[in-house]
């Protein structure tokens, strides 16, 4: 394909997020697997969306559930063939939806055959590939002190060579070492490949940690994280997604967003800006922290002022208008993924207002300037799975938090049982589900992660017929999306409220304007509406107390949203 300049089709895209495993069982073997995605597709098409984002099905080891991949061009046997997979594409592309990619290269599995090779020796080719180090004290003691995201040293000792490795994740995912021109070669060959096999997009894992700091010297200590002032967002990381930009991504009709981590919107915008030339669009973390001190494991109660604080932040700050240098930015619209606790059980209630709450959360989020991301299982108002015993569990990241805080931090089973039962990302994992049958329709077998126990209640065949349910709501949601154009390219502005549990804004593009309402808590509250706008000015839209027309005056009810078309 020639490099050409494409239209921002990913502006009005709406974007579901399938986390492979957890989805569709098609061969009765506990795992959702390429056909299982194939016979759901249909479902896809009725919601309203047009994108997927796949997470990772290459081959792994698992250690990380995907993201520790050992062949990058290959699909995992459990999930299908490469075949399957072409037949997958070429079904969503029938049915007019995009495939988006999960690009994990900040990392390899430490079985891949680079890895394999590159601790072979210490003069193989290959030994450069990844960041290897002497330790200190004569070898005794790690090369810095920087830790690893899922807790422990970022370092582990490899007495063949007698020398470390850099591990930001689990020993089992090496870091590549993105400073040598092979490594980003070898990547750009991975992005043509499946861009020639059609693919849409990236979905870039970690992107902004690629790059570490000459020397890696140590990190300042802090609780979890040591030495991330040393690799977050390091000034050559910039110089590298233009070269892949350059290279190979702006010879495609595909786009890239970036999972960034700990990036304010500032350095946001140095990534998505469009005089940047470097990503589409990035999923921050800072709405993700409202309910946590410094750290996703010492949590807090959620205040919903805080999230409408950043929400606003970063919907004001990415338009460009401080930083014009930079351009205008684009934002990624998400409240959970594979990764985060289900958003009823966080931001909502998940009890008596479950689906008012669903609703109501889905309503504030979905009309902001950005392309939305939904989750598998959001639509339907899945939420945290509540189990009980830790063996219930089945991520790697749970189950390291688990030991170091009986261990190091003495907490009791109980108090980490807790925290676990509130942030685990296994509460995201637990199988799709499409029906009350035994393991909810995903499989005719004993799943990999158990079902949670609400399936009766909460699946996707009930709300299907259903015009009240959550599904219903999200498909009305992408339908007035597409109906108005001021939902995509409008500007944004909050309407401030006394109340901290009110949020109310509008989107506006020369005469048309939309004003979303939504309120956060079980209590009834008067909105605050400007005087001069009266009853008539206001067209109900669409709200998650039924269809009557409201008069935006009135207070609203417990985890009321309500859309109203200003004239
Ligand atoms: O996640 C990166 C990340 O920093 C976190 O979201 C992290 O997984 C965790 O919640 C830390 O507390 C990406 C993937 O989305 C995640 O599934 C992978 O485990 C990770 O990278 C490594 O590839
Ligand atoms: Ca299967």
């Amino acid at each position: 394909m020639n490099a050409m300049k494409y239209e921002k089709w990913y502006k009005e895209a709406v974007v579901y997020q399938i986390y492979p495993r957890s989805f569709q069982d098609s061969n009765q073997d506990g795992i959702g697997d390429i056909q299982g995605i194939i016979q759901r597709l249909d479902y896809l098409v009725k919601l309203g969306i047009n994108v997927v984002w796949l997470s990772p099905v290459y081959k792994s080891p698992n250690d990380d559930n995907g993201y520790d991949i050992s062949d990058y061009t290959d699909i995992l046997s459990e999930f299908g063939t490469l075949e399957d997979w072409k037949q997958m594409l070429g079904e969503m592309h029938k049915r007019g939806i995009k495939l988006v990619m999960d690009l994990v290269a900040n990392h390899t599995s430490d079985e891949h055959p680079w890895f394999v090779e590159s601790k072979s020796s210490l003069d193989n080719p290959k030994r450069d590939y990844y960041i290897w180090r002497k330790g200190k004290n004569n070898g005794r003691k790690p090369p810095n002190n920087w830790t690893s995201f899922f807790t422990g040293k970022a370092w582990e000792y490899d007495p063949h060579t007698n020398e470390y490795y850099l591990h930001l994740f689990s020993k089992k995912q090496p870091d590549l070492n993105w400073e040598n021109p092979k490594v980003r070669n070898e990547t750009k060959e991975i992005l043509r490949y499946w861009l020639d096999l059609g693919v849409d997009g990236f979905r870039c894992d970690v992107i902004n940690i690629f790059s570490k700091k000459e020397g890696l010297p140590n990190g300042k200590w802090k609780i979890a994280l040591t030495g991330s002032e040393h690799y977050l967002n390091e000034p050559k990381i910039h110089e590298y997604l233009r070269e892949l930009k350059r290279d190979v991504l702006s010879k495609y009709d595909c786009f890239t967003v970036g999972e960034t981590v700990f990036v304010t919107t500032m350095e946001a915008l140095e990534y998505v800006g469009e005089k940047r030339e470097e990503l589409d669009m990035v999923f921050h973390f800072e709405h993700m922290a409202v309910d946590t001190i410094n750290n996703k494991w010492f949590i807090t109660k959620f205040k919903p002022k805080k999230l409408v604080k950043v929400l606003s932040k970063w919907q004001e700050d990415l338009n460009g208008r401080k930083h014009p240098e930079f351009g205008e930015g684009w934002n990624a619209l998400y409240f959970e993924n594979h990764d985060q606790p289900r958003s009823v059980s966080r931001f909502g209630c998940d009890g008596v207002y479950w689906q008012t709450s669903a609703k109501m959360l889905a309503t504030a989020l979905y009309f902001q300037k950005g392309t939305p991301y939904i989750y598998q299982g959001q639509e339907i108002g899945m939420t945290n799975a509540h189990f009980v015993r830790l063996e219930q569990y089945k991520d790697i990241e749970t189950h390291n938090i688990y030991k170091i805080g009986r261990s190091m931090l003495h907490f009791t089973h109980k108090r980490m049982m807790k925290k676990i039962k509130y942030m685990s990302r296994d509460n995201a994992r637990t199988p799709m589900q499409w029906t009350n049958e035994k393991y909810a329709g995903f499989s005719k077998t004993s799943p990999w992660i158990e079902v949670n126990p609400n399936k009766n209640v909460i699946n996707a065949s009930l709300q299907q017929t259903d015009p009240d349910s959550i599904l219903s709501y999200y498909k009305q949601i992408i339908a007035l999306r597409k109906k108005h154009r001021v939902l995509i390219h409008g500007e944004y502005r909050e309407w401030r409220q006394p109340s901290p549990n009110l949020y109310i804004y509008e989107r506006k593009e020369d005469a048309e304007c939309i004003v979303v309402m939504t309120n956060f808590s079980r209590k009834s509250i008067l909105p605050r509406i400007p005087n001069v706008l009266a009853r008539e000015n206001f067209e109900y839209l669409m709200g998650n107390y039924g269809m009557q027309p409201l008069s935006p005056h009135q207070q609203m009810r417990p985890y009321e949203a309500r859309v109203y078309l200003l004239k």
